[in-house]
């Protein structure tokens, strides 16, 4: 049987890899995918006969266009705009905004199939979309930010709307771009919408949004150490990154009693064997506002060691916490923590482990829980932001907290309903991938050939 389902995914990859040719990491997220699902599919013939699947790795919708814009010498700019609409079976498409240079069509596709399944995950009505530009940030002066936003959303607002496609931040996108881009599309269709997540308090944000998804992650990951009997307190985090992801996983690991002792970034990492807390983890705020993506100032701050060109995996510690990128901890990086003896490793990056790395976690019985399931807390509570802005209120950020600390209870559930093995272990990634696919599944089925 295990087999006959390889040489089925086989089969189904070949076919998606002939036509997405060259979109690596669509094919990666995909795959595993795939993998995981092929059995149930097989237990539930109807999702195999109405192509489920097959439509799935389809984007419903993919556009691409310029993005011209003028910098501060006088110079023209082109860059290259994105947004890829895959799902709304469930909802309006739902994803956040990436710019960053490693941006083409492969990553958000993958980022895009990856939310569809995450979106659904959360129990919200949302469906799954991705967009961003290969624009870099790095080094851009406020007014150079501003003009690139603006062009942006001068072609994107045709293809958005607060019932249509709802975007938010990713990597590169935070509070001030999305001010700039909410601000555009307000001037070009005289409307004061919900089209927009991550927005600033005072004009229809929520509370805790910038801290979700790492709030959620350290929700998440207390949740699976309960499970397994065990518990956060007490515990040593590394973490990788230093932007808004990584602040928040820093913050409620503190509250909860862990201890950081790491964070990344391009230019290294560092390790603060005291742990990174206090008015240190508002320091993280600084080094992301110097617009240098670089960590080591924090190193010179506070006279820790700086490990110049390393990952963080390499470190001694009980739980690991990518917070940056896609594929940022490989199988030797695995092999590494596995020999520390790490004991959980909740991904709050999309896709940050590559397929070597999970294998080696899940043949290892190492806690590890997918981005899906654990990064979930962001855009569930964009979920929420919409509908603060639909009832016209604003929560309080008890009542937002609350609902998050639910939700994330809630993912971690379906995780553990659909992918406890026969041994009582929690495969993570199958109890993610069919919880977030049944939903949407059976949506599409409902709605015929569409
Ligand atoms: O990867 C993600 O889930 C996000 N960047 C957040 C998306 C959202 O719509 O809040």
């Amino acid at each position: 049987m295990a087999n006959l389902l390889d040489v089925k995914v086989n089969e189904f990859m070949a076919k998606v890899i002939a036509k997405n040719p060259g979109e690596v990491e669509f094919h990666q997220a995909v795959q595993e995918v795939v993998e995981t699902l092929f059995p149930f599919i097989e237990e539930n013939p109807k999702y195999k006969t109405a192509k489920i699947l097959e439509r799935m790795v389809e984007p419903e919708r993919t556009i691409i266009f310029r993005v011209p814009w003028v910098d501060d010498k006088g110079e023209y700019q082109i860059n290259r705009g994105y947004r890829v609409q895959m799902n709304s079976a469930i909802g309006p498409y739902k994803g956040g905004i990436r710019f960053h240079p490693s941006v083409n069509l492969s990553s958000l596709k993958f980022l895009a199939f990856e939310q569809t399944l995450k979106n659904s995950l959360t129990t919200l009505p949302m469906g799954g979309g991705k967009g961003g530009s290969d624009f870099d940030p790095k080094g851009k002066s406020d007014n150079e930010v501003m003009r690139f936003c603006q062009s942006f959303m001068t072609e994107l607002t045709r293809h958005i709307g607060a019932d249509t496609d709802v975007p938010a931040g990713d990597i590169g996108v935070g509070g001030r771009e999305v001010g700039y881009m909410y601000g555009q599309y307000k001037r070009l269709r005289n409307e004061f919408t919900g089209v927009f997540t991550g927005k600033g308090v005072e004009w229809g944000g929520s509370l805790i949004r910038p801290e979700a998804t790492g709030f959620g992650g350290l929700y998440f990951a207390s949740q699976m150490l309960e499970t397994a009997g065990d518990s956060i307190k007490g515990k040593t985090i590394a973490l990788s990154g230093f932007g808004n992801v990584a602040w928040g996983a820093a913050q409620k690991a503190n509250e909860l009693g862990a201890k950081v002792v790491t964070i990344s970034g391009p230019d290294g990492y560092i390790y603060d064997e005291n742990g990174i807390s206090g008015e240190k983890v508002d320091f993280m705020l600084e080094l992301r506002s110097s617009g240098q993506d670089i960590v080591a100032p924090y190193a010179e701050k506070y006279g820790v060691p700086f490990f110049p060109g390393k990952r963080p995996w390499e470190v001694k510690v009980d739980i690991a916490m990518p917070c940056a990128i896609q594929n940022e901890l490989n199988g030797e990086d695995a092999q590494k923590l596995i020999n520390n003896g790490v004991k959980c490793v909740a991904e709050i990056s999309n896709m940050g482990c590559t397929p070597e790395a999970i294998e080696l976690f899940i043949e290892n019985k190492i806690l590890y829980g997918p981005g899906k399931a654990v990064n979930a807390g962001g855009v569930a509570t964009s979920g929420l932001e919409l509908t603060q802005n639909s009832i016209r209120l604003n929560w309080s950020r008890e009542e937002v907290d609350e609902k998050l600390q639910t939700i994330m209870k809630n993912i971690h559930a379906t995780c553990v309903k659909y992918g406890t093995e026969a041994d009582g272990f929690v495969n993570y990634v199958k109890g993610a991938n069919i919880g977030g696919f049944i939903k949407v599944a059976d949506a599409m089925i409902a709605q015929g050939v569409v």
